[in-house]
């Protein structure tokens, strides 16, 4: 596993950079909607700062948790919740749209690799979350319950395990859609579509890929998609969790202060 977190943010940014970014939008949209882009972006990256909620993508193999992006971070001050479909009791305070469509063992089942024990290249043997071929679902939809959860998740992902058929000629290949919605259940942004596949449907585990966001603001639902592509596809580690908020360093605060306060000037300066 990489512990490099540049390598999975698609959208890094220094603090320079982001100041840039502010102020240029500051300009352009007033200052509120900056407010929310520091609010979604702060503490999203360890000694840094993101301009927009950082989606993660990395491109490579998902085959245990411990590939998960998540894995090193300190939830210890909120929660963190997976959900790896080897049983029929789910982890709470997720609500899953499209149904309990869980899956077991099979010929054709595409668990995370590890979930069975057996790092081997294959998840036939574990559970997943299934569309339901033929003429399965083509969007899996979670929404996270805040009250139930004492807080919405900040950092939330799943895991695409699996296509099988789709157009022809592009059986076992597709594209994936993710996005993500904040507490008012407007829009985060999303990433995709992004090519997946491996020309088989037999459970093998080195296609599989990671999906996630991180939202210091929290995250209502997640939308995850292969419409247009394949309506016979699996997921697997739906994993969401919550740590406070770091506060804004002073500096930071003091220049956010400064802008609302340009804009009021200017404002009275146009009236
Ligand atoms: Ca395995
Ligand atoms: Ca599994
Ligand atoms: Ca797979």
């Amino acid at each position: 596993m990489d512990g490099g977190w540049s390598r999975w943010i698609r959208t890094p940014a220094t603090d320079k950079q982001v100041m840039r970014i502010a102020l240029s939008r500051f300009r352009a949209r007033g200052p509120s909607q900056i407010l929310l882009l520091w609010v979604c972006g702060v503490a999203a990256l360890p000694g840094s700062l993101s301009a927009m909620p950082p989606f993660l993508e990395p491109n490579t193999s998902y085959l245990s948790i411990n590939d998960s992006p998540f894995v090193a971070l300190d939830f210890s001050n909120g929660y963190f919740h997976l959900e790896d479909f080897e049983n029929d009791v789910f982890t709470p305070g997720v609500t899953l749209t499209a149904g309990d469509s869980r899956i077991g063992a099979s010929d054709l089942t595409d668990s995370v690799d590890g979930d069975d024990g057996n790092l081997d290249g294959f998840g036939t043997t574990g559970g997943s979350y299934f569309s339901g071929s033929p003429g399965g679902a083509p969007t899996f939809t979670f929404e996270f319950n805040e009250v139930e959860l004492d807080g919405l998740p900040t950092h939330v992902g799943l895991v695409w395990t699996d296509v099988g058929f789709a157009p022809p000629p592009t059986d076992f290949f597709g594209t994936v859609t993710f996005e993500a919605f904040d507490s008012q259940g407007d829009g985060l942004g999303s990433t995709g579509p992004t090519g997946v596949g491996d020309g088989f449907a037999s459970g093998q585990t080195a296609e599989d890929r990671f999906f996630g966001v991180i939202c210091d603001g929290g995250v209502s639902r997640l939308s995850v998609t292969m419409a247009g592509s394949s309506d016979d596809w699996e997921i697997d580690h739906l994993q969401y969790g919550r740590s406070a908020p770091v506060p804004l360093p002073a500096a930071v605060l003091l220049m956010l202060s400064g802008l609302l306060g340009l804009n009021r000037y200017r404002r009275t300066a146009v009236a």
